[in-house]
């Protein structure tokens, strides 16, 4: 257990987890949350639905409360997402009036306690195995209509024979943002004969271009099918961010004084967990940080640059207490940033494959990445000399390990 060992020695600072950790939870409380009912009959496919679309098995994981009769809310702590699951539909025309009745209360009463509370949007399923949808059906699609934007999922759909009913139902003109024919997971025919599942990035990309811009970011965290959007966003983010921070030209950083770039890296990558959705525990939050050289490694490279930098540009030496231009320090925060981002799609992948991931994998994974980024990155740096530097750097920096 070499890795564990490299993890108790004191390189890593184990503040930085908790940090990390306890800044993450909290930029997660502070976005606003995305509020989703999901209706349909039950066994139409509605937990198996939410399982496939959003992280960590919501639908079994996340605490379940009874509001009314008909109507579950389905939260789980680190996920910004709030899910109203329907039960009844399939009952006596009392139970569906009561369903319509409580539905419609609820989306009343929580848009009064505002936009954190508001339902943005509705899924309607329907198994399109059954080929029918009843006149009941339609008058709750169009009751919900009224107030929210519906989206119908035609789930459990196997392929190409369903067609006439996805012809059908569009034929109804219903106001709907549309109608996804979508198999959430794969579909055992005999023995290893499988239909793998489809149709949810289609709805991924529907739900993305319906609801309001407010929690298109926690719509993002949420789910787990479009991660290249996830990583997208938060590059996007990170490069703002970083400009932002250090300005594009030569503003000076003390990148001695590591008091002020650490805690501004932890916050960047606290950000960036956040606006990627996953929880890590602290275990991992440490493979990652010691996968890049212990010390907050962006920081320490930074120092080291700088070293270099003093040794080998004229002049700049007689520059008190170490400064780094501010390009550089964008370089070696992109670096992290976007190594960190990569790292946190590894971990994900292997999270939806029901894969754990060994701990010294995700250090290797951070490894690499940081090395591989910096290459990119550095061919960005203004000038030669501090990209030889920073080649030089890397060399010496990864050939230790
Ligand atoms: N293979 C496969 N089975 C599904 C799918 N959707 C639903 N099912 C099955 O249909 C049954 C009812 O699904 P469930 O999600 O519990 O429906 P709910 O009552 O609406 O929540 C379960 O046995 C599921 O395994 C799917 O996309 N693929
Ligand atoms: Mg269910």
């Amino acid at each position: 257990m070499k890795w564990l060992d490299r993890l108790k020695n004191k390189k890593v600072n184990r503040e930085y987890a908790d940090d990390l950790l306890s800044q993450t939870e909290k930029n997660i409380e502070q976005m606003e949350p995305v509020n989703i009912i999901v209706a349909g009959k039950t066994g139409s496919g509605k937990s198996t639905l939410i399982n496939a679309l959003f992280r960590e098995k919501i639908a079994e994981t996340g605490v379940g409360k009874p509001i009314t009769q008909s109507i579950e809310r389905i939260s789980k702590s680190g996920m910004p997402l709030t899910l109203y699951d329907t039960k009844g539909l399939e009952l006596t025309p009392e139970a569906q009036v009561e369903v319509l009745q409580s539905l419609n209360n609820l989306i009343k009463e929580q848009k009064k306690k505002g936009d954190r509370e508001q339902i943005d949007l509705a899924y309607y399923c329907i198994n399109s195995n059954m080929s029918r949808i009843e006149p009941f059906e339609i008058e709750l699609i169009q009751a919900l209509a009224e107030h929210i934007p519906v989206i119908i999922v035609l789930t459990q759909y196997l392929g190409q024979e369903d067609n006439e009913f996805v012809e059908y139902l569009e034929e109804q003109q219903l106001p709907v943002q549309g109608i996804v024919p979508v198999l959430a997971k794969p579909y055992l025919i005999q023995d290893q004969h499988y239909i793998p599942s489809h149709g949810l990035q289609e709805l991924v990309d529907l739900t993305l271009a319906t609801i309001p811009n407010s929690v298109q970011r926690a719509f993002i965290n949420a789910q787990q099918i479009d991660l290249d959007r996830k990583v997208k966003d938060a590059r996007s983010w990170a490069q703002k961010y970083i400009k932002g921070a250090f300005g594009v030209g030569f503003t000076p950083i003390p990148v001695a004084d590591s008091a002020v770039l650490i805690p501004m890296q932890i916050g960047m990558l606290a950000h960036i967990t956040s606006i990627f959705g996953l929880s890590l525990n602290k275990s991992q939050i440490l493979s990652i940080i010691a996968g890049i050289g212990g010390t907050g490694g962006a920081t320490a490279a930074g120092k080291y640059v700088v070293g270099q930098i003093f040794k080998f540009i004229p002049g700049l030496g007689t520059v008190a207490g170490g400064i780094i231009s501010g390009s550089t320090a964008s370089v070696l925060t992109m670096t992290l940033a976007y190594s960190y981002i990569e790292v946190l799609k590894v971990i994900t992948q292997a999270e939806i494959q029901g894969r754990d991931l060994p701990l010294v994998e995700i250090q290797k994974a951070m490894n690499l990445n940081f090395k591989d980024q910096l290459t990119y990155f550095s061919d960005l740096l203004p000038d030669s000399a501090k990209r030889n530097i920073i080649e030089e750097w890397k060399n010496q920096f990864f050939k230790k390990k």
